[in-house]
């Protein structure tokens, strides 16, 4: 089979960079202005001149051109009553991106710069990053531009309901199965399970995943992203004879990703200095203590600044590029995307950064992931980084088919056989096309190739 249209015919004739250069430039004129999505999909395509190069068969069955579309984008509107009375309107997103490798898996967003250029970012991202982990999941991501901040439980519990009374029509265990991500937590997906259960009629637990243990979630799904984080981070500095023990740690965010990402560094021997809310940082020299953090922010939804209220010799700054100039060995990214900027890398690197993990989907932007790398900073991709939080949502659909659960020993076990495998896939596949060390030519190369080899064995669609 080739897919031929006299375009390509032509840019055949044309080397793979030029070729991989000619069909970003049709998805930027198809997805005009959405600039986070095209950041996405070029930071995987500028990767893949060597894979085209050895593998022409990509280009007759069309692989770029089908991977960037995405299977079917869903936008609703969501009408919702707050505790006043008063009507709002948000509006809701669901990208079924990728089906090749299971059902459409991925979080659901809640946060006011929602658009749907963002969503199609998290969704390209999260092909890659599923086919990473090895089990059967697609990729997909979704979510609103409803700001859950300042709202009463029941107005939660309202919005999460309007929300699931449309998705509910799109997904279902074998179908698409979503999860948590910023402003998105047990509590709302308790909600959303709800109300999906009241639909259908129906105890389907596989449908969403990051349920409460106590209600068919999985046991280590909370911790499972931020862990995994460092447990990749530590096998990337194992390669170097380096280790987390010792270090000096900046993890940004204060919420599921950085609070587990601070716990486990920190249970593996480093100091935690630094950490941040959307409103400012915090920096404690004597090392963040995590339990307050978590009572602040899991249990008491306060702002990080109350922090200092228990801490006073910790100090607050209400400029979030601060926090990167701060001096650290280690820096862990865990709030939100574009967070690091060349400016902020070019300071990390100044103060003698070694290793930076993206615990976040692509916090630092493409200037920073430059400055970093070519100063010698080891770097840990986001989607190998933070891909323990997916793969213990994989297993918690596994848990939920078998009608059982594994101990929390178990999946954490689990979780790290997978971080180390994504960690060695990586190498393996950098080294395999010609880029020793380079792990996010080997995480996007072996993400893809995962996906484009079955998408050419499921036929044209
Ligand atoms: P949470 O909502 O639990 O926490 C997000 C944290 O980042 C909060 O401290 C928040 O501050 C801060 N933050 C969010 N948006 C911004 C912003 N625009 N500017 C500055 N700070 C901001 O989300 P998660 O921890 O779940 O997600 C964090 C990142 O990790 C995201 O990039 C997400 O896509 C990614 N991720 C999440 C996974 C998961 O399992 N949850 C899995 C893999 C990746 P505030 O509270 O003030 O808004
Ligand atoms: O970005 C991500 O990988 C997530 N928000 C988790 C997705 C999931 O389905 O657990």
């Amino acid at each position: 089979m080739r897919y031929t249209t006299p375009e390509v015919t032509e840019i055949r004739r044309q080397s793979s960079s030029e070729y991989i250069k000619a069909v970003h430039k049709k998805i930027a004129e198809r997805n005009a202005g959405e600039s986070e999505f095209l950041q996405a999909t070029w930071e995987v395509f500028s990767s893949l001149k060597p894979v085209i190069e050895q593998h022409p068969e990509y280009i007759d069955h069309g692989i770029l051109e089908r991977l960037a579309e995405p299977e079917r984008l869903i936008i609703f509107r969501v009408a919702w009553e707050d505790d006043e009375g008063k009507v709002h309107v948000n509006r809701g997103f669901r990208v079924q991106f990728n089906s090749t490798l299971g059902p459409y898996k991925g979080g659901l967003r809640f946060h006011p710069s929602l658009t749907s250029s963002v969503v199609k970012f998290l969704g390209f991202e999260q092909i890659f990053k599923n086919a990473l982990t090895g089990l059967p999941i697609g990729g997909g991501k979704g979510g609103s531009d409803f700001d859950p901040k300042g709202k009463s439980d029941r107005e939660i519990m309202r919005f999460c309901q309007s929300f699931m009374t449309e998705l509910s029509r799109h997904i279902g265990p074998d179908i698409d199965v979503p999860a948590g991500d910023i402003g998105v937590g047990k509590r709302e997906i308790g909600y959303m399970f709800g109300q999906y259960k009241r639909i259908r009629n129906a105890y389907e637990a596989g449908v969403v995943t990051g349920k409460n243990p106590d209600n068919g979630g999985s046991l280590v799904r909370k911790e499972a992203t931020g862990y995994g984080t460092v447990y990749f981070v530590e096998e990337m500095l194992k390669g170097e004879g380096k280790t987390f023990a010792g270090s000096k740690v900046i993890v940004s965010g204060s919420g599921n990703v950085s609070i587990y990402a601070m716990e486990k560094a920190i249970e593996f021997g480093a100091t935690v200095i630094a950490c941040s809310d959307s409103e400012g940082y915090i920096y404690d020299p004597s090392g963040i203590d995590v339990e307050t953090v978590k009572q602040l922010k899991e249990v008491e939804r306060k702002r990080i600044y109350h922090y200092l209220e228990s801490h006073p010799n910790a100090r607050f700054g209400n400029d979030n590029t601060e926090i990167w100039t701060i001096p650290c060995d280690i820096a862990l990214p865990c709030a939100t995307q574009n967070e690091i900027s060349r400016e902020s890398a070019h300071a990390l690197v100044d103060n003698g950064l070694k290793a930076l993990g993206e615990g976040a989907n692509m916090p630092c932007d493409e200037e920073a992931v430059r400055v970093l790398t070519n100063n010698g900073v080891l770097f840990a991709p986001a989607k190998a980084a933070n891909a323990g939080g997916v793969a213990v949502s994989a297993m918690e659909m596994s848990q939920n088919s078998m009608r059982y659960s594994w101990t929390a020993e178990e999946v954490d076990e689990k979780l790290q056989t997978v971080m180390k495998s994504i960690y060695r896939s990586c190498i393996e596949t950098a080294e395999q096309y010609g880029q020793p060390g380079n792990l996010i030519a080997g995480a996007n190369i072996a993400g893809f190739k995962k996906v484009a080899d079955a998408m050419i064995a499921y036929g044209l669609h």
